[in-house]
C-alpha cells in the first residue's frame, strides 16, 4: 500500500487565501496508483490563512465559530476539487472529511477506512478544523493523520510531497543547506531545520517522518516534479530524502 501526503504549499499557492494549483494536481494524479492506496492533502492556502486569523489553535470562544465553519467550508472546497481530479484519471477515491471522524483527545476511529481499504476505495482525508475534547476546537494536521493512518496500516511507502526537494541539513533558502538523501531514524543532531506553520514547523514534521519510519519507508519529495514520484513508486533512483 501506498500512503502519501499531497502538501498544502505544492496544491496551492500558501500566499494568496484559496489559490488552487490545480495544473500541479493534474500532474501529480497522472502518476498515482488507481488502487491500494491513501491519500491525505494538507490545507496551504484554504486553511492557515483563516486558522491563523481565529486563532483556532488556542481553543473554542464564541466568536471563533463562523471562523471555524468557514475553514471547514474551505476545507471541502479544496478536497472536492482535487477529488474530482483524481476522479477524472479513474480513482475511486472516497472523501473522509476528518471533522466527522476526529475528536482530538480521543482515540481516532478508523471503522470506515478499514471498510473503504477491505472494498479496494482509495481514502481521501486532510488536515481540517475539528473538535478537541480538551480545547473545545482545534487544527488536526494531515500530518497527524499519517502517523495515525502508518500505523494502523503499515504501509510499504509514505511519501509527503512538499514544495522543496527533501530534508535539508538547514532551513533550505540558507547559504550551505545540503539535501540529506538518506535520513536515520534516530536524532541526528546536525540537522536542525526551524520553519513554522500553524500546526507545527519542519521540526514537528521531521519527528511524525521518523515515527512513521518505524512502520514504513518514509519519503520525502518534491511534488512539483511528478517524475520523482514515479521513480520512489518504480524503486528507482529519485531526488529527495527517504528515512530509514
Ligand atoms: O496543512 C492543517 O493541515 P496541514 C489543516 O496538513 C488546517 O498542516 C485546516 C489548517
Amino acid at each position: 500500500m501506498l500512503l502519501i501526503k499531497l502538501g498544502g504549499s505544492v496544491i496551492s499557492d500558501k500566499t494568496e487565501y484559496r489559490r488552487f494549483r490545480e495544473d500541479v494536481v493534474w500532474r501529480i494524479a497522472k502518476v498515482l496508483p488507481k488502487e491500494d492506496m491513501i491519500i491525505v492533502h494538507g490545507a496551504g492556502s484554504f486553511g492557515h490563512i483563516l486558522a491563523h486569523k481565529y486563532r483556532i489553535t488556542e481553543g473554542y470562544s464564541t466568536d471563533k465559530r463562523l471562523g471555524f465553519t468557514k475553514i471547514q467550508r474551505d476545507m471541502m472546497d479544496l478536497n472536492l476539487r482535487i477529488l474530482d481530479i483524481l476522479v477524472e484519471q479513474e480513482i475511486p477515491v472516497v472523501s473522509m472529511p476528518p471533522h466527522s471522524f476526529v475528536e482530538m483527545g480521543k482515540e481516532l476511529e478508523l471503522k470506515l477506512f478499514d471498510s473503504l481499504i477491505a472494498h479496494k476505495f482509495v481514502p481521501l482525508t486532510y488536515g481540517d478544523a475539528v473538535f478537541d475534547a480538551a480545547k473545545g476546537i482545534n487544527i488536526y494536521s494531515g500530518d497527524l493523520l499519517m502517523q495515525e493512518l502508518a500505523k494502523r496500516y503499515k504501509p510499504e511507502k509514505t511519501v509527503f510531497l512538499t514544495n522543496v526537494d527533501g530534508i535539508y541539513t538547514k532551513p533550505p533558502h540558507e547559504d550551505g543547506a545540503e539535501l540529506i538523501p538518506v535520513l536515520r531514524r534516530e536524532k541526528d543532531p546536525h540537522t536542525s531545520i526551524t520553519v513554522k506553520d500553524v500546526t507545527g514547523g519542519m521540526e514537528l514534521k521531521i519527528d511524525v517522518m521518523r515515527e512513521i519510519a518505524k512502520h514504513s519507508k518514509v519519503y520525502i519529495i518534491n511534488g512539483f516534479y511528478p517524475e520523482r514520484l514515479e521513480n520512489v513508486l518504480n524503486d528507482e533512483d529519485f531526488v529527495g530524502t527517504v528515512v530509514l
